[in-house]
């Protein structure tokens, strides 16, 4: 056992080797500040940092951990897989049986290719989309975050539905180039968008509900105009599932909503907290993807084993009965808890939530857009979240995400929360 034992010194030494003490950038606490707690194990609801504290965890590993970490059910899952080997690079029986299980639970997929991320799983599906169409243009909306794909990293130009802005370094100009942007819940826009270009159009690419910019929910009439809208103009209609996926219902938000898209995006849960993602839909468009078709796209750890074994497990625990009942009546009585806490503590703040995704925004709402979202008080969120931490609750640490309660979070557990966020309202 090393001899570090803070969460300070495993920074100090996590930055010497790794760009800013961590692998994936928004798990820096550069956001609000602070320290981010280095996690020595988890189970259930509960983190246990190296700093000896436990921490009720709403991170949930931004999604994966819908059972509660740790659940028995996966742990067996990977580790018998485990003593039949981790990677063969060769098909499987386990991996069919996930794809069918994909299928069953989610209708519109026919057919799907797995991949081991949800940014692999969304640039393949936007692949396979512009192979399937011949056109070049994807259509995206600001606030909504589809993984690292150098063409996604973009955000809206000057004005609107404008070609792409690169977000970040080290992706040119021209690559926004094929992406438009739109701002989200705005059907007015998106059809104007298409009215001047539509037959360029390969796909419209969404977060169904945005967990990206916090929690914001589609307006009423939103999906379904969008749904009508592609379906006009021969453009593929693409929902990124991997956050909403087996979270908002056991079907995602199509089953929630009620929308049938062209092709859809997985991760984080169908992988159980080991790297899946799955992009497909409909057959006649996933018959593109090599080496059925002419649209290539590969990877030495698709569909592995013991992945596959975790993803399977997990969703499996979900179509019991009862689940989602369970998920809505804790995720709701966490809602109103938090609502109740900062309306005693005269904090103004705006609770979205769907399902067991949970955003409070701090500042006026309703939340219906980037722009919206943009305006909120970060540095309040801030404040708030390193008091939670102190509290023993271990939030997203950043205003833009979504909360995540698991099945794990038991209703004295949720009352344990508000009572926390209770406190840290106060020195918000
Ligand atoms: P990954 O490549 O991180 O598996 O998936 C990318 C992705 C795609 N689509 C949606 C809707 C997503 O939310 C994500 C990843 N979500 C973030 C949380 N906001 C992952 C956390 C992180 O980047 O560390």
């Amino acid at each position: 056992m090393s001899e570090t034992k803070t969460n300070e010194a495993w920074m100090e030494r996590a930055q010497r080797v790794l760009p800013g003490g961590v692998n994936s950038p928004v798990r820096a606490f550069r956001a609000v500040g602070g320290v981010p707690v280095f996690v020595e194990r988890a189970e259930g609801a509960y983190l246990h940092g190296v700093d000896g504290r436990r921490y009720i965890d709403y991170v949930g590993s931004w999604g994966p951990m819908i059972l509660g970490h740790a659940a028995p059910a996966v742990v067996r899952a990977v580790q018998d897989a485990m003593t039949r080997g981790s990677s063969y690079g060769a098909p499987t029986a386990v991996e069919v049986e996930l794809a069918e299980l994909v299928t069953k639970l989610v209708p519109s997929v026919e057919m799907l290719r797995m991949t081991s991320s949800g940014t692999e799983a969304v640039m393949g599906a936007l692949r396979v989309a512009r192979g399937f169409t011949g056109r070049d243009l994807v259509v995206k909306f600001e606030g909504c975050y589809h993984g690292g794909a150098d063409y996604l990293l973009v955000q809206a130009g000057s004005g609107l539905a404008t070609f792409g802005v690169p977000t970040s370094a080290g992706v040119p100009a021209a690559i926004g180039g094929t992406t438009l942007v739109l701002p989200f819940n705005d059907l007015e826009a998106a059809k104007q968008l298409f009215a001047a270009r539509g037959k360029e159009i390969a796909a419209l690419i969404l977060e169904p509900v945005v967990g990206n910019m916090g929690v914001v929910p589609p307006e009423p009439g939103f999906l379904e105009g969008l749904r009508a809208l592609t379906a006009e103009h021969g453009a593929l209609l693409v929902f990124d599932e991997v956050m909403t996926g087996f979270r908002v219902a056991l079907g995602g938000a199509q089953a929630r909503f009620g929308i049938t898209p062209d092709l859809s995006c997985f991760g984080k849960i169908v992988g159980g907290g080991l790297p899946v993602g799955v992009y497909g839909g409909r057959r006649e468009i996933m018959q593109k993807v090599a080496p059925l078709g002419p649209v290539y796209q590969a990877g030495t750890l698709s569909g592995n084993p013991l992945a596959v074994a975790a993803g399977r497990a997990t969703l499996e625990a979900l179509t019991a009965p009862g689940v989602y009942e369970t998920l809505e009546a804790r995720s709701a009585q966490l809602e109103a808890g938090l609502r109740e806490a900062s309306r005693k503590a005269s904090v103004p703040v705006t609770i979205q939530r769907v399902g067991s995704m949970i955003t409070p925004f701090f500042g006026p709402g309703p939340i219906r857009t980037w722009t919206d979202a943009d305006r909120v008080d970060r540095k309040a969120f801030g404040r708030w979240h390193a008091a939670m931490l102190r509290e023993g609750v271990h939030w997203p640490p950043a205003q833009f995400e979504a909360g995540f309660v698991s099945l794990a979070h038991t209703e004295e557990i949720c009352a344990t929360t508000i009572a926390a966020a209770q406190k840290a309202f106060a020195e918000a």
